[in-house]
Formats: structure tokens, sequence, C-alpha cells
């Protein structure tokens, strides 16, 4: 069963299904790293940005404060207003790209960076970076991805059709992975780097859901964090009627595809 442990020490499941070579060293001491684990000396935090000036310097500063200036910051940005130079005083790497949606910038902004631990949020303010912390333990722990559930705690902040449309999709996510997936939507997560370069991303609007469907059904070791959710500073770039489709066509077709694979 691809089983996401939900907010406690994970156990990995043993049933890979074949991915053999490509199986992840998720053991906290095979890390490459001096034995005790990552630091945020080994985190890259990305994100794309649009048109975030409403929201941009809070996000990169929360980081700065909580991994104390360590975490490398990926922007990729298709703004056009001052999103990109407010990223960049901030000490941000900006990488520029039309705006073509969510998951082509974010799918930009995983391979722009560089660090074995690579941790995706939206750049809104709207998820805690105060709990890099815990995801980075997490992934010392042995998890290879640790994802930020938003609903654990009720998701107050959110519009009642996103949070009622995100309650759908991780029952639909459930059934087709066969496990128990809370929140597919999320915007943040931290990935061992090995886990976002062995598999081939196709989604873009849906690619949030791809990003834990497609590792928690190949064997990875996928672990829920429960997080608190904050109202969205500025404009929103998901429009939810259309958003939400494609977000639903995305879970079935990558469920369906690592089924058969
Ligand atoms: N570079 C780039 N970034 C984008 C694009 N579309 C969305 N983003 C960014 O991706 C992140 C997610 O977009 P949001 O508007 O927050 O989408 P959402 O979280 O589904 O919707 P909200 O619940 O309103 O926050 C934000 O940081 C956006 O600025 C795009 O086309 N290009
Ligand atoms: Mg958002």
């Amino acid at each position: 069963m691809n089983e996401a442990v939900r907010s406690e020490a994970g156990s990995r499941p043993d049933d890979r299904d074949g991915s053999g070579g490509d199986a992840p060293g998720t053991d906290a001491t095979s890390t490459g790293t001096d034995g005790d684990g990552y630091t945020f000396d080994d985190v890259s935090v990305v994100m794309g940005t649009y048109d975030e000036e409403a929201a941009v310097g809070a996000v990169l500063d929360d980081v700065d404060r909580v991994t104390d200036g360590r975490a490398e910051v990926v922007c990729v940005d298709g703004s056009s207003d001052r999103t990109p130079e407010i990223a960049r005083e901030r000490g941000a790497r900006v990488v520029e790209q039309e705006p073509r949606g969510y998951g082509v910038a974010v799918r930009a902004a995983l391979r722009a960076a560089d660090r074995p631990i690579v941790v995706t949020t939206d750049c809104d303010d709207t998820y805690p970076m105060e709990k890099l912390p815990d995801f980075l333990a997490a992934v010392n722990d042995g998890a290879d991805v640790v994802s930020g559930d938003r609903l654990y705690h009720g998701a107050g902040a959110m519009p009642a059709f996103n949070r009622a449309g995100n309650r759908a999709f991780a029952l639909l996510a459930s059934a087709l992975t066969g496990g128990r997936v809370h929140d597919t939507t999320t915007g943040m997560r931290a990935y061992r780097r090995e886990v976002v370069e062995s598999i081939e991303w196709t989604e873009n609007t849906g690619l949030s859901a791809e990003l834990l469907i497609r590792p928690l059904m190949r064997g990875y070791a996928v672990r829920e964090e429960p997080i608190p959710y904050r109202e969205r500073a500025g404009e929103t770039k998901l429009d939810p009627l259309s958003g939400g489709a494609a977000i639903a066509k995305s879970i079935v077709k990558v469920g369906l595809e690592e089924r058969l694979r």
C-alpha cells in the first residue's frame, strides 16, 4: 500500500515496485553528510513568483530568519511588478521566465536548485516558513518527501470552495494510490533532490499533485506534516474552476499512469 505517513516517524514501505536501480538511499546515515544529517546549508527553497510584490519580502525574510540566512533561495519569476527586484535585494537567485503557469515555473525552479534538499513554497505568504526545521528533521529521519498538510488543522483561511475541492482531490488521489493522502495540492514540501531528478514531471497546474502521487506510487517514503495556513497576500494566480478541473484531470492521469507503469 502506498501510504503517506502522517506527522509521525514513518517507516518506509518495503514493497518497492521494481524501481530497483533508482531506489533512493533514505537512511539518514547515508546522506553523504558528516553523519549528523542535513542542515540548512543543504537546503534550496524554490518558488514560482508572478506579481507577488505584496508578499515576496515577507516570505524571503521568513526564510532568512528561520534558516539563519543559510538556505539558498531560487525564484522563477514571470512578474511585471517589482517582485524580482525585491527578491534580488534579499539575496535570492532570480531566474526569469515568461508566465506559463504554476508547474512550468516550479519545474524550472526545482531544476535550478542545486542543493541536496529542495523545498517548494508559494510566494504568497500562506505557508509557515517556521516549519522548515520540522521538514528538515523529517528528511533526516528518513522521509524522501515531506508534504505540508494544510487540512489537518482545518485550513480556515482557505476559501471554502478551495477547501472542499482539496478534500475531494485528496479522496480521489487516495483511491488511485491505494493509500491515504490528505492534501495533494499543497505548495509546501521538502524533497530529496534525487526524487525530483529521477522522475519525469509532466503536469502544469496539477504539478503539485503529481509531485506527491508519483513518488508515493513508486515507493518513496512520503510523510505528511500538518501545517497552519494563512490567508493569501496579493491576488491569486489560479482560477478555482478551470484550475480545479485541471488538477482533477492531472490526478487521474498521473494516478493511472503510475498504476500501469
Ligand atoms: N513564474 C510564475 N509563477 C507563477 C505562475 N503562476 C503561479 N505562479 C506562482 O506560483 C505560486 C502559486 O500560485 P498561487 O496563485 O498562490 O496559486 P494557489 O496557491 O493555487 O492559489 P491561492 O490559494 O490563491 O494562493 C505563487 O507563488 C505564484 O506567484 C506563472 O505562470 N509563472
Ligand atoms: Mg498560493
